[in-house]
């Protein structure tokens, strides 16, 4: 597959210098316009301000971009219709040579093809509820088993089913960490309410985890659940109230397959009247911030 990226991300990796990945399913299905560039942009200046080098991912004309330029990001939050691309969506995109926006799998394939190692995100896709009948399960999980990329994200909104999603990546041997936590984050929330086993405290503390799986050759990623400040969270019982009702609309709309993640964020972001927005743009920085430190100290006498 045809990769390329920009001249900043080219050089730093060259040079051995940190690079964090970032998705663009986010910003092209993920937040309205002009939000969605404004908060782009901002996660690589925050990014950059932590000593990293940001590379916003992404599919144009069927190449893998890994770091687009700032024209590009605005052209992907901005353009109508850019398929959310996912795993087995990914071969299909790039023969037709289309545009594609990256979710959390994609992401982590391109930035592992060109060598970057850290991926920061909002919310990583999962074990969804009802899965024992309907058998959706992100492939984001998947692909945290085998692909050597490792995500920072503020854990995962209850639009999932949380306890099933942390049994399946403990089946396929999926290192989680709360940061600074016992508790896997709940996106908006700071808990979920299920324990998770490893917690770090120290950007350090993460990069010797994911340094000695590199030098095991364990295959895979860690996933790292940092929770939104606490200043920048919602009402735990409004959150689950609109995500109960969002899960009801899904149902009675027969949303079906791709489209049921980006329904439900879409939902839960009206019956919240954007409030859950802002909350969203926060969690994403605070991230970005954990994700440069990380790559950081990954980067360390390597
Ligand atoms: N969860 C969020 N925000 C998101 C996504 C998930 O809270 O933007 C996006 C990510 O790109 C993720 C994708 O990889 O949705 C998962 O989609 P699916 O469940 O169809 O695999
Ligand atoms: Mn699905």
């Amino acid at each position: 597959m045809n990769i390329r990226t920009n001249e900043e991300v080219r050089l730093a990796l060259e040079e051995g210098r940190p690079v964090v990945a970032l998705e663009s399913t986010i910003i092209s299905h993920g937040m309205p316009y002009p939000r969605n560039v404004e908060t782009a942009l901002n996660v690589e200046r925050i990014i950059r301000e932590n000593g990293a080098v940001p590379a916003t991912v992404g599919i144009i004309d069927g190449v893998g971009v890994v770091g687009m330029t700032e024209d590009e990001i605005e052209e992907f939050g901005k353009r109508g219709g850019i398929a959310k691309v996912s795993r087995r969506d990914l071969p299909i995109i790039v023969a037709k040579k289309a545009w594609g926006a990256t979710t959390v799998a994609t992401t982590m394939i391109l930035a592992n093809m060109a060598g970057v190692e850290i991926f920061v995100t909002g919310g990583i896709g999962g074990v969804h509820r009802g899965a024992t009948e309907t058998m959706d399960i992100s492939a984001d999980l998947q692909e945290l088993a085998h692909t050597n990329v490792s995500v920072i994200c503020a854990g995962a909104k209850a639009i999932l089913d949380i306890p099933l999603t942390l049994e399946y990546l403990e089946t396929f041997g999926v290192p989680v960490l709360g940061y600074q936590t016992d508790d896997f984050p709940a996106f908006y929330t700071r808990s979920s309410g299920v324990k998770v086993e490893y917690r770090a405290d120290s950007p350090l503390e993460v990069a010797e985890i994911i340094k000695a799986k590199r030098e095991m050759k364990l295959d895979g990623g860690v996933l790292i659940g940092n929770p939104i400040p606490e200043e920048d969270s919602l009402d735990p019982q409004i959150m689950n109230a609109a995500i109960d009702k969002a899960l009801a609309c899904a149902k009675k709309d027969g949303i079906k397959g791709k489209e049921v993640t980006p329904y439900l964020l879409a939902k839960v972001k009206d019956i919240t009247n954007d409030s859950s927005l802002d909350s969203n743009i926060k969690l994403v920085y605070n991230n970005a911030r954990l994700g440069a430190q990380i790559a950081c100290e990954l980067c360390k006498n390597r």
